[in-house]
């Protein structure tokens, strides 16, 4: 049996979410594999022996780059802010190991492009983006329902990402509220998924049009000249999208928004039905079809069962949660490196998911549409 050693990078709550995930992707697909928890690297001390131990790692280090350097180490793992992982990619990809890096892939295209490009001029490593939530069985099904023409062509989409999490202490992730310290704003970060979540199912947006605010919310927004002067980090933003494939779209993500937890949610209409997925409800989706006679026509709820992709038991009703679609992408990323072609969240994608985040930022400090650039990879 392959056995795959892994070096994580990061022992925070993305950290956590990997490990746990690495303990069932190989058992969960009967993979053929033996994953090894090798190494878990934080630059704090206390933190890189707390959660080697807790996160069940075989051992602990400061310094990511004699891990890098190790011969036995197969999977670098980057959960560190995004500010790090374009180092930190390269060095790796440098060094022949297969590299899984958490989204944003960075929190600058043109670094991202440039990793892009050293991962595909090295064609024997094997790159992914975390972008967890697209695997989830009804995203995945409906990425299945365009792609056979059951819905038809894609006309529309409106996407949000909503979260409560700015309200109130941040703990440990208060580094990404700052610049300075990695964070990435709520249009890298969450909005980040919405953009992987509608380029994967109705292909590259090409423009952009749009609005950030940044500020705390019991003082209200700053003022707009002030946020862009100080280049501050927003705390939400909405924005008008085109599809190249002629589909419009709308977006809002906001980190200050009462009562949504963790809400990435979507719907789309195409010319032969439409569909409508709640993370937050992740068991079930909505769809439409405009074939149906009249007295079906409307939105039917389905539940998730075995015969969609993805399925974690092979009983329907019993749940998949955070943890089960992180070991899903795990689960692609060792076929991969064992030598399947399957379509995930690549170094490219998740490049043109960053070009859409800055064409968005470029939108919001003026009046005028930006388009959005292609990935070149060559
Ligand atoms: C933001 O709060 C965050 O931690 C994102 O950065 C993750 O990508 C998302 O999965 C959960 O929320």
């Amino acid at each position: 049996m392959k056995e795959i050693k892994i070096a994580l990078l990061g022992g925070g709550f993305m950290g956590k979410a990997h490990s746990l995930a690495y303990a069932t992707a190989p058992l969960a697909a009967k993979l053929g594999v033996k994953v090894t928890k090798e190494v878990l690297v934080d630059v704090d001390p206390e933190r890189a022996i707390d959660a080697a131990q807790s996160f069940g790692w075989n051992s602990s280090t400061t310094d990511w780059r004699e891990v890098v350097a190790r011969d036995d180490i197969d999977v670098i793992d980057i959960c560190t802010p995004p500010q790090f992982h374009a180092e930190i990619a390269l060095a790796a990809i440098a060094a022949g190991k297969h590299v899984f890096v958490e989204k944003p892939i960075t929190n600058d295209a043109a670094e991202a492009e440039k990793i892009t490009r050293a991962a595909a001029a090295n064609g024997s490593v094997v790159a992914q983006v975390g972008f967890n939530y697209r695997h989830t069985s009804a995203v995945e099904f409906t990425k299945q329902l365009l792609a056979s023409g059951r819905l038809g062509i894609p006309l529309q989409f409106r996407g949000t990402y909503l979260t409560d999490g700015g309200l109130f202490s941040m703990g440990p992730k208060a580094w990404r509220r700052s610049k300075k310290t990695g964070g990435s704003g709520t249009v890298g970060d969450i909005g980040s998924h919405v953009i992987d979540s509608a380029e994967y199912l109705f292909g590259d947006i090409v423009r952009v049009a749009a609005r950030a605010r940044a500020g705390r919310p019991n003082e209200g927004w700053m003022a707009e000249s002030d946020r862009i002067a100080q280049d501050a980090l927003e705390s939400a933003g909405v924005w008008v999208a085109e599809f190249a494939n002629g589909a419009i779209g709308t977006f809002a993500v906001n980190g200050y928004s009462a009562g949504r937890k963790n809400r990435l949610y979507w719907e789309l209409d195409a010319s032969r039905g439409s569909v409508e997925f709640n993370w937050n409800n992740r068991e079930e989706f909505r769809v439409a079809y405009v074939d149906e006679d009249a007295q079906h026509r409307g939105s039917m709820m389905i539940l998730t069962d075995t015969a969609h992709p993805n399925g974690v038991w092979d009983l329907a009703g019993l749940g998949v949660g955070y943890v089960d679609v992180s070991s899903i992408q795990f689960q692609k990323f060792f076929r991969r490196i064992l030598g399947e072609e399957i379509e995930v969240p690549t170094f490219a994608s998740a490049t043109h998911v960053q070009h859409v985040v800055e064409a968005v930022y470029r939108a919001a400090a003026s009046d005028a549409w930006v388009d959005v650039p292609s990935v070149e990879v060559s």
